[in-house]
């Protein structure tokens, strides 16, 4: 005959069987995490049979009791080791889906390289950087003033002529040298000033192998109280020697600036030439007056040279456009 404490017994072993048999068959932790509620949460299986208790005498009270507890620790027991089990899985599927192949070709980064033109302004400024000059920026844009009037360029001098300067319909000009940016500098700065200004320069020059209307210049300026020609030439010497090598002979001929005066041209001899590289000169006492300098007080030198110039001849280029055609055929050989 079934009593209601055989009935309990019962039902805790059902459902301690099927518990165990769903525990097995779960695929997934949050299948799991199911069943631990279906079976062991507050609403759950467990509770439902312990309910039937109150139909029980006292004594046999604690006995269901004690099953009940038994059931609930053997399923925690299972749920715990199904779960590292599911988990331990999941990691091992995370880490073979990871698997990163060591032997696979790399993807392929084509790598940049500065332009020969570039790399060689870098190295012109690195070089007077290293004598003490600040590099100096500015404006392509700019008036006649900074272009011409306050570098001593009178108005009847022919680089005024239309023919030489692309002058914009406001009046103003595309600078036709960086010493526009060096007037500036004076302007705002007293002496001593060592800057080296780079940029770029245009000029309605007939474009040929060796011209283009749009180059690049380097301009260098020192203002102190006693500089003299000597140092000039001593500077000129140190940076193109840098530039060039050491040995290089050099060679400076009379020559004229409408804003140096005296004024001289430079050559190197090169592969067996003469070559004409760079002009230079003492900043013209009027060049001073302008910016607000005493010339009385202070003195300047001054140099200009054409970075095509110098990036041609050392990269052994035989024309200035393939400087600007993008080419990279002709790019990646530097
Ligand atoms: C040159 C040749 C000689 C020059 C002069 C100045 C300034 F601003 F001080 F007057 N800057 N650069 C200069 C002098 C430029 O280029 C061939």
């Amino acid at each position: 005959m079934t009593t209601p404490l055989n009935e309990l017994e019962a039902q805790l072993a059902t459902l301690k069987e099927d518990a165990t048999k769903a525990i097995a068959h779960a695929d997934t932790l949050e299948q799991l995490e199911q069943l631990r509620i279906n079976y062991l949460g507050k609403k759950g299986q467990l509770s439902l049979v312990l309910r039937g208790m109150g139909q029980l005498s006292p004594e046999d009270r604690p006995r269901i009791g004690a099953s009940a507890n038994e059931v609930k620790e053997a399923l925690q027991e299972n749920l715990e080791q199904k779960r590292s089990s599911l988990q331990a899985a999941q990691i091992q599927a995370q880490l073979e889906a990871e698997t990163i192949d060591v032997t696979m070709p790399g993807v392929y980064r084509p790598q940049g390289r500065l332009h020969p033109l570039n790399s060689t302004i870098d190295q012109a400024l690195d070089i007077f950087v290293g004598l003490g000059y600040t590099v100096a920026t500015g404006p392509e844009m700019e008036t006649d003033y900074y272009n011409f009037e306050a570098l001593n360029t009178p108005p009847d001098h022919p680089a005024r002529d239309m023919q030489d300067t692309f002058y914009l319909p406001d009046g103003n000009l595309l600078r036709t040298q960086t010493s526009s940016v060096q007037i500036r500098y004076m302007e705002a700065n007293d002496p001593p000033i060592r800057i080296v200004s780079p940029g770029r320069v245009y000029r309605r020059d007939t474009v040929d192998a060796t011209h283009s209307a749009v180059f690049h210049q380097i301009e260098l300026l020192a203002v102190d109280e006693g500089l003299t020609f000597t140092h000039l030439k001593g500077t000129i010497q140190v940076f193109l020697q840098a530039m060039f090598g050491e040995d290089l002979p050099i060679r400076f001929r009379a020559s004229y600036f409408p804003f140096t005066e005296p004024s001289a041209e430079v050559d190197v001899k090169w592969k067996g030439k003469w070559l004409e590289v760079m002009g230079c000169g003492m900043v013209d006492p009027n060049v001073l007056k302008a910016v607000g300098y005493d010339p009385e007080i202070y003195t300047g030198f001054a140099a200009g040279m054409g970075a095509e110039r110098f990036a041609l001849v050392l990269h052994e280029i035989d024309d200035i456009r393939r400087l600007y055609s993008s080419d990279l055929r002709f790019l990646r050989q530097f």
